[in-house]
């Protein structure tokens, strides 16, 4: 057989291999065979030194497109192998993410949790976003924008946190409402505005009743034309979706706040059913929120016209809510580590709230 010959035979038996390989191991050892130190290729490549001038014309190019080719090959062979791998890797690995869970998560939501989570869905469905903002907040944002004067005595009723004072002697504060986050956002934006601010509150009291930190919603609408009859229908709206009854009635009774004009708290009616009450029925009223018109100063600290936009905020106590609507009798366990207490209140972390398929 010529030397050109030879070669042929050697490329055609490499090739069938490398197409024949079954794993990259395989294919591995057809590489050291082949282009190896000792590998056949090589070694005829090191045989190129003996050779007279005129072989070496001949087989030099010859050996050196065939390590080319087997490379080639080779490469091309090992993506197509380790393609193979991965996608054989996938198809094994698969996971179903829309299957329904093998097993109930241990833990559980927190009641005050599940009706944040009520009061974001319903309040979504009206058009409103949930604002936030930070708990540690300054003088400014927690009282004066709201117009509370300085040197007010309700300042004095808020029962503050005050942080250490700054060498300026300025001190930071525990905000004690979430208007703060509602002042925040009315300055960074124009209106129409519909937000829902709901977080942590803080206000140092502390009783069967009172816990130091509680949670509170707060609402703000501001447009050009928003009165209180807007007022009167959302948050109507609001107690049918909560309570989940379409029988709600509630009434306005007027009452006072620096940051709102005209001003009121709102009751429902309601008869108690065990720990648990019922809203719609009954001989009993039961304040369950605060409310008003925005104060001019309050939309004027917000760098708005008064002249030109106006508009309704409420605000209310959320773990309240819970109590009311989940029939817990006392407020201290809410913020016990109890375990028994949780299993026994909370909710499953699967069931979201939302207005399609039940609140709770
Ligand atoms: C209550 C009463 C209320 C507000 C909160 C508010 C916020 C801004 C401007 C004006 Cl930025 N008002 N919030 C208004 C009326 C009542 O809360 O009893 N909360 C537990």
């Amino acid at each position: 057989m010529s030397q050109t010959a030879e070669l042929d035979a050697l490329e055609a038996r490499f090739t069938a291999d490398i197409a024949a390989a079954a794993d990259l191991k395989a294919l591995d050892d057809i590489r050291v065979a082949a282009l190896g130190k000792k590998g056949e290729v090589s070694l005829k490549m090191r045989a190129l030194g003996g050779m007279s001038p005129e072989e070496r014309q001949v087989m030099g190019p010859a050996l050196n497109g065939l390590r080319d080719r087997l490379g080639a090959a080779l490469d091309a062979r090992k993506s197509a192998l380790e393609d193979a791998a991965l996608n054989a890797a996938l198809a094994s690995e698969r996971v179903d993410v829309s299957l329904p869970a093998r097993r109930e998560p241990a833990g559980s939501l927190h009641p005050v949790s599940q009706v944040m989570e009520e009061l974001a869905a319903i309040f979504a469905d009206m058009g409103f976003a949930v604002a936030e903002g930070p708990d540690v907040e300054d003088d400014f944002h927690n009282f004066t924008a709201l117009n509370f004067p300085a040197g007010h005595p309700a300042r004095d009723m808020h029962d503050t946190f005050f942080m250490t004072p700054d060498e300026g002697g300025i001190a930071k504060l525990l905000r004690t409402h979430t208007s703060p986050v509602q002042i925040r956002t009315l300055m960074g934006s124009k209106p129409p505005v519909r937000i829902i601010a709901p977080g942590r509150v803080y206000r140092c009291d502390w009783d069967q009743t009172h816990t130091p930190m509680f949670h509170q919603v707060e609402g703000l609408v501001i447009d050009r034309e928003t009165h209180m009859g807007h007022l009167k229908g959302c948050l109507i709206d609001f107690l049918s979706a909560f309570f989940e009854t379409d029988e709600v009635e509630a009434r306005l009774r007027p009452h006072h706040f620096p940051f709102t004009e005209p001003s009121a708290e709102m009751d429902v009616r309601y008869e108690r059913v065990g720990d648990a009450v019922k809203v719609g029925s009954g001989d009993k009223w039961m304040e369950i929120l605060g409310c008003g018109m925005v104060h001019p100063n309050v939309i004027r600290a917000c760098g708005l016209d008064p002249e030109e936009y106006q508009g309704f905020a409420f605000g209310m106590g959320v773990d309240r809510l819970a109590m009311l609507k989940y029939g817990m009798p006392d407020l201290r366990p809410f913020f016990e580590p109890d375990a028994r207490w949780l299993a026994h209140y909370g909710f499953s972390p699967l069931l979201q709230a939302n207005l399609a398929t039940g609140l709770s």
